[in-house]
């Protein structure tokens, strides 16, 4: 058995953390020879029955799950984490502006920020899942001077994933054989998810699919499958963004495969022309609980205006946060 690891989930009572907190007990996240201490956050409103799941958690029996702590204050829930999934948002109701979202969201990030920088552990790693990721992500990196600010992150792992399926789908290849897909920017429609340094099975993709097919029906695809899923489920996307989360922290810890490279949504050191400071998507590696902007990758000129694009709009989320005061 290794030392056992922290792991503060905020939203403990949410959708997203019912198919997530049974994964992270059952070793899915950590490995299995990694036992877990859950700390789950939530609302006032939402304790009791985030109670509940704990309750099941314990009905699971999970032979690494430690311990289970609940709470409603960030500065108690994240002491000492070793990782932290923040999950839980403000979500986008009826009549509010993107703008209004961003704004109601800046003082729990801020705050959650404050927490994690005065009581986290020193190694600790942040992954922001609740919307809109990238933005609530830096402003928490914002309100956390003293962790590196590599340790933020925030989910782009959940289109990547539906780009390999999308892609899996149209070649009829395993899942398992495609590699070298990349999301770049913002977690939300002005995504670029590129194909083109993917492989399946050693391949070049761009030789076993067509250009009009990638331009006009894989990128939107992958752009709009939480819309679509929202209207055949009549819910957002739950268990897949759970397994989602799952496979981020696992590779970041435990380290990406050989050959192959991952998204996350992580501070730019300025790599492909994104403004230094900005969480954006880029293709990463990881090894030894760090990961590497994937360097030096070619970008054709519809890759590069596509990049263009969503890294405009992370600018205006950036620039309307600042205003605003969060960061
Ligand atoms: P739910 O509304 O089911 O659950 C969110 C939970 O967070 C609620 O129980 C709420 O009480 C809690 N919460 C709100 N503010 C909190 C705070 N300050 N501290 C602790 N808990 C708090 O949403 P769910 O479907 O679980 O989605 C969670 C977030 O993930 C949303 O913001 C959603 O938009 C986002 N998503 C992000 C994805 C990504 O790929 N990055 C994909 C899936 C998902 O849409």
């Amino acid at each position: 058995r290794n030392t056992p690891v922290t792991v503060a989930v905020t939203g403990g009572a949410g959708q997203i953390a019912y198919g997530l907190l049974f994964r992270i007990a059952s070793g899915a996240m950590l490995g299995p020879d990694t036992p877990v201490r859950l700390r789950l956050l939530e609302i006032p409103a939402a304790v009791a029955s985030l109670e509940g799941v704990a309750m099941e958690l314990e009905d699971g029996a999970f032979p690494l799950l430690d311990s289970i702590d609940i709470s409603d204050d960030p500065w108690v829930g994240f002491a000492g984490a070793n990782v932290a999934l923040l999950v839980g948002a403000r979500p986008r109701t009826a009549g509010m502006e993107r703008s209004d979202l961003l704004a109601a969201n800046g003082p729990i990030f801020t705050e959650q920020g404050q927490a994690i920088n005065a009581s986290a552990a020193d190694d600790v790693k942040v992954l922001v899942v609740g919307n809109p990721a990238n933005t609530n992500a830096f402003i928490a990196m914002s309100n956390a001077p003293d962790v590196p600010a590599e340790r933020f992150s925030a989910m782009t792992r959940l289109d990547h994933n539906r780009a390999i399926a999308q892609l899996a789908k149209k070649t009829g290849a395993p899942a398992a054989d495609i590699a070298r897909v990349t999301i770049w920017g913002n977690h939300s429609a002005t995504q670029y998810p590129d194909v083109g340094h993917a492989t399946i099975a050693g391949r070049p993709a761009l030789e076993l699919v067509d250009e009009a097919w990638l331009r006009d029906d894989f990128v939107p695809t992958v752009q709009q499958r939480g819309t679509a899923i929202i209207q055949a489920r009549g819910a957002s996307s739950a268990a897949s963004a759970a397994s989602a989360a799952i496979d981020h922290i696992h590779d970041w810890v435990l380290g990406t495969p050989e050959g192959d490279w991952t998204s996350m949504a992580v501070p730019s050191d300025g790599s492909y022309g994104v403004p230094e400071g900005l969480i954006s998507s880029f293709p990463v590696t990881c090894a030894d609980g760090g990961y590497t902007i994937v360097p030096d990758l070619s970008l054709d000129d519809f890759s590069r205006a596509r990049l263009t694009a969503t890294v405009a709009e992370l600018e205006q989320e950036r620039d309307a946060v600042v205003d605003l005061g969060f960061a």
